[in-house]
């Protein structure tokens, strides 16, 4: 054995004395059960807010948050879509109280009880915005006294009811930080898919609103655009090998799909979907209880850092070199988001 195998050999005997030494008794090894991780304490407090009355997308990524120990989940808001859509049976004008309906049938479907509420049934139409449940609880939350863990705004539709919290309470901006699923391509990082519009859904809902944020709020926002939220691809073979197969859950989850495929045959412009899905609001998962280990942050997804643009009145970007930084991601970790999700749906025995 040569001195320089001799001195590697020391340093890893010292290594592993110092391990069984110091870190044995530090941190009790325990037997997790096989089939069941570790349960961590929190890291964050999350509120979601999605139009569970749409696309089916939210569900998935409801699901997904509720499994994950990480982040704790104290407020679901269900939000209204664009005015006249219609894809849930219900009464018209309705839209967030159906939406709120169904995150409830969710977490009966979980054995969960998180607190549910309707968003507004409407956009802004005029400012100041008039007072509303929903936005009186994300300002009770925003402003909670003492409470160490940070707040994320987990947004995967329009954004009336915390831009109606802002405006009531603009001393909520830096309790929070929002994670945004909408927005059309940004110029020069991406261009917009064959057939869209030239903006996009989500901001649409409430174009007002999206101007509160983007322009007049001072909230930290991480976007996630329509050609990064896009790329949330999983087929339906993986849907029904990795979802359906688990249990109740996981059919009744891909079921949600089963109907929108069905429904989309009949609408002129929808038509075949093809044999994959965008699962997009999925991201909201991954940057918040899927970030990293040390130094938290969503490490294996991508953003770029620009100034917040302006929103003009059809929901396109209008560049400006004033706005204050945003994070827009650009790639997003599905190998992370979806295995996680899979493992956590099988363990969860739902
Ligand atoms: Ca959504």
């Amino acid at each position: 054995m040569n001195p320089a195998d001799c001195s590697r050999r020391s340093a890893f005997q010292a290594l592993s004395a110092w391990a069984v030494a110091a870190l044995v008794p530090v941190r009790r090894l325990s037997s997790p059960r096989p089939d069941s991780p570790t349960v961590e304490p929190p890291r964050f407090r999350v509120i979601i807010d999605n139009d569970f009355s749409g696309d089916a997308d939210d569900l998935f990524q409801t699901a997904h948050h509720l499994l994950s120990p990480s982040t704790q989940i104290r407020l679901i808001i269900g939000s209204h879509l664009h005015a006249g859509e219609h894809w849930q049976p219900g009464p018209a004008g309705h839209q967030a109280s159906l939406a709120a309906r169904k995150a409830r049938e969710l977490l009966r479907k979980m054995g969960r009880a998180v607190p549910v509420m309707a968003g507004a049934e409407h956009p802004l139409s005029s400012l100041p915005a008039a007072p509303t449940a929903a936005s009186d609880a994300i300002i009770a939350e925003a402003l909670r006294p003492g409470d160490p863990l940070p707040l994320f705004y987990c947004a995967g539709a329009g954004l009336t009811d915390l831009a109606t919290a802002w405006l009531r309470r603009p001393d909520i901006g830096p309790r929070l930080k929002l994670v945004w699923i909408g927005g059309p391509e940004y110029p020069g990082i991406s261009a917009p898919p064959p057939g869209s519009g030239p903006s996009e859904y989500n901001l649409t809902i409430d174009i007002k609103a999206a101007q509160v944020i983007f322009e007049k709020s001072d909230i930290e926002i991480w976007q996630v655009p329509r050609s990064t939220y896009r790329q949330m691809l999983v087929s339906y073979a993986e849907l029904w090998e990795r979802v359906r197969s688990t249990g109740r859950l996981g059919q009744y989850l891909v079921r949600q799909i089963d109907r929108i495929r069905a429904r989309a045959l009949q609408f002129k412009g929808a038509g075949n979907l093809g044999e994959t899905y965008i699962l997009g609001d999925s991201p909201l998962v991954t940057l918040t209880s899927l970030q990293s280990p040390f130094q938290p942050d969503p490490s294996s997804s991508q953003y770029v850092l620009r100034p917040c643009p302006g929103i003009d009145d059809h929901g396109e970007y209008v560049e400006t070199s004033a706005g204050r930084p945003i994070r827009i991601y650009t790639r997003i970790d599905t190998r992370l988001t979806f295995e996680d999700f899979y493992a956590k749906l099988r363990n969860s025995r739902l």
